[in-house]
């Protein structure tokens, strides 16, 4: 199979901010995910840079056209490299053989009949740059850009949209996936249950000559959309590249809402005049919101994605983008979002499965991946594994991207409950149990195997670690093929894993949230100085009221770390489900890897009392076990169906 992903071709009259950002990473991802299918894959972005607002931008800062593109181009240029995006090419529309395939084009539909003379009167929105229809206006205004269109009367040449109209109506209805989600293909169908007006393709050199030159009338130059949609062709090799019908078949367009018409009306009903097979797919998605109001440059709330690389790094904003946008409605960004989805998702979920078992397989079985033996019974994580990649699968293949990602972590939340359950500490200390011992760290460590490879879209830069420390090459087919390896049981025994740094360091949210826990921090106060009253109980004998006070609830251990100059403490992170330190006198009976994950019970409302310098927020409950003659604690654990965060009652 082939695919060719394209996104829109970025107007340079500004900047790229995340929006941009969101569509090359959902391409980007998308190509990833073919190429790892074993498709023969292309994918292309680029830049738009002609027509009245690229003019308009050279001017206000007093340089050419040529120098202003050439610079603004360049910098979207730069950005998808920071973002681990890998286009095949990268098409500007000021390229030689661009111009070319349009003047070729533009000849083409003229000696056709399909492009006329004539005079028009009309609504133009510069921010659009296109004509708008009284209909599509809102208050006098255009609803994308809140401005009052200028009413314009010229002579100029027009395209024979309407000709097509009804060709392009059988061809939605009869090719369901033509334009998804459902809704867009509605908007696009409802739109055509009116007369199409045809479509003006020139602007007359007096007013703009920023443009492609006509071929058959020099006072005029293209219409901009007319230029730029042909970009999808060019990229492609129109008309005589070798792979041109290859690509061309399989193309998919990714756009946002914003340019829907162009997409599913003019773009459709060029095609069909050139006699041309239409593209296969337009995928379109929602807006990136901050506080409710579109994220764009003429608002000027635009995000900066090498700010939040900077900050979060790229595999954080790869997955944020593609998890917490649900592909064709709108979402919101915000920093606490992105931290919520790193600290959570990657550090706890996904960073502590990989780094406790691999820091157990070093531990146990001297960083080797150990054999299983007769392991037939235990098929919880195979089973699981084998739906997983089926819906992962599934949902890739048409964008639900947080669909996909859903069910991926999935299969890392029963991994991480594998270890609470199975308790691979407890087992190597029973040397009859080895075979257990490995059959459970082998599964573990295929587990991570397959997450590298069904991860590997969405964060190449983690993957690559990730494989460099199960001991794989970062090509190896085992990460990099879901054709053949997406199957259980391929990672080989005797692999050696190599030590790398922990994939997500977890954003400290403490600066960030310093007002937030002074005042819960007075809050406990003011509760631990109650729960002093306590105190007065009668020989031991506590009232059930007294017991009501102690706040008890489950906690998740999501790090542990020895207490430097203590051989007797742990500092634990809890989630229950705030996050909060707790100093626990465990160190002889748990080493720090065996805890993530667990959960445990604590004392949620005792007051803050500093071990070893640190504040301890809390204590962790645990049984005192007598063996001859010694002493030790086991901790109290709860099943792994419970929130951390439940109150015990
Ligand atoms: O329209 N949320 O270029 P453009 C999500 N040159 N995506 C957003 C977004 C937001 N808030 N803001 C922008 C043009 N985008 C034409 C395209 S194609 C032949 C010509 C993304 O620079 C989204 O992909 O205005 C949207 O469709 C595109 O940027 C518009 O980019």
């Amino acid at each position: 199979m082939t695919t060719y992903i394209t996104t829109p071709i970025y107007y340079v009259n500004a900047q790229p901010h995340l929006g941009h950002a969101y569509t090359t990473i959902v391409a980007d991802t998308y190509n990833r995910f073919r190429r790892l299918t074993g498709d023969t894959v292309r994918f292309q972005t680029g830049t738009d840079e002609h027509g009245d607002k690229i003019a308009e931008a050279a001017e206000k800062e007093g340089c050419s056209p040529k120098e202003y593109v050439d610079r603004i181009s360049a910098m979207f240029r730069s950005t998808w490299p920071l973002l681990d995006v890998e286009p095949d090419n990268f098409i500007r529309t000021t390229d030689k053989d661009h111009v070319a395939t349009v003047q070729a084009i533009l000849q083409q539909v003229y000696d056709k009949g399909d492009i006329y003379f004539d005079k028009y009167t009309g609504l133009y929105c510069t921010g659009c740059e296109r004509f708008l229809t009284e209909k599509e206006l809102e208050d006098g205004k255009c609803p994308d850009h809140q401005t009052v269109p200028d009413e314009i009367t010229e002579e100029n040449y027009f395209f024979r949209m309407s000709c097509y109209q009804q060709d392009l109506i059988d061809h939605i209805n009869a090719n369901p996936d033509f334009i998804t989600p459902e809704r867009y293909k509605n908007e696009v169908l409802s739109f055509l249950s009116e007369p199409l007006e045809d479509l003006c393709i020139s602007r007359p050199t007096s007013r703009l000559t920023w443009g492609i030159p006509l071929p058959f009338d020099e006072n005029f130059v293209t219409y901009v959309w007319f230029d730029a949609l042909i970009n999808y062709l060019t990229g492609a090799g129109y008309p005589d590249g070798k792979e041109f019908d290859d690509y061309w078949s399989a193309a998919e367009h990714v756009i946002a809402k914003d340019i829907l018409k162009p997409h599913a009306i003019y773009w459709p009903t060029m095609i069909l005049s050139m006699g041309l097979p239409l593209y296969k797919k337009l995928h379109v998605h929602g807006y990136w919101n901050v506080d409710e109001t579109k994220m764009s440059k003429s608002i000027g709330n635009v995000i900066r994605p090498a700010e939040l690389i900077e900050e979060y790094g790229v595999d954080s904003i790869r997955y944020f983008c593609l998890r917490e946008m649900s592909f064709g409605l709108d979402a919101s960004f915000s920093s606490d979002a992105i931290v919520s989805r790193k600290n959570s998702d990657l550090a706890n979920d996904l960073g502590n499965l990989y780094s406790r078992t691999t820091a157990m397989l070093v531990k146990y079985t001297d960083g080797v991946v150990p054999a299983l033996v007769g392991a037939g019974d235990d098929t919880v994580l195979s089973d699981l594994a084998g739906t997983v990649i089926e819906k992962y699968r599934k949902n890739m293949s048409v964008f639900q991207f947080h669909r996909a990602l859903q069910a991926v972590w999935e299969l890392i939340g029963q991994a991480n409950k594998y270890i609470v359950t199975n308790e691979p500490w407890a087992l190597v200390k029973e040397p009859a149990r080895v075979a257990r011992l490995h059959t459970v760290l082998y599964n573990l460590t295929e587990t991570l195997r397959l997450l590298t490879l069904l991860l590997q879209p969405i964060m190449p830069g983690t993957c690559r670690k990730m494989a460099e420390g199960l001991g794989l090459a970062q090509d190896s087919p085992l990460v990099t093929d879901l054709s053949g390896n997406g199957a259980w049981g391929m990672l080989e025994a005797g692999t050696r894993l190599q030590k790398i740094d922990a994939l997500f360091p977890r954003v400290d949210t403490k600066k960030k949230k310093k007002s937030v826990k002074q005042e819960s921090k007075k809050k406990k106060k003011e509760k631990s100085c109650k729960n002093k009253q306590l105190s007065g109980n009668v020989e031991g004998v506590i009232s059930f009221d007294q017991f009501q006070k102690v706040e008890l609830r489950v906690a998740e251990i999501v790090t542990a770390e020895p207490v430097k100059k203590s051989d007797r403490l742990l500092k634990l992170t809890v989630r229950a489900p705030e996050e909060r330190v707790i100093v626990a006198g465990i160190a002889e009976y748990y080493s720090p890897e065996d805890l993530l994950g667990m959960l445990v019970l604590i004392v949620a409302n005792l007051q803050p009392v500093k071990l070893m310098g640190i504040e301890s927020q809390g204590m962790v409950l645990a049984a005192k076990v007598e063996e001859d003659g010694k002493s030790r604690l086991v901790l109290s654990t709860v099943s792994a169906s419970v929130p951390p965060g439940a109150r015990v009652a």
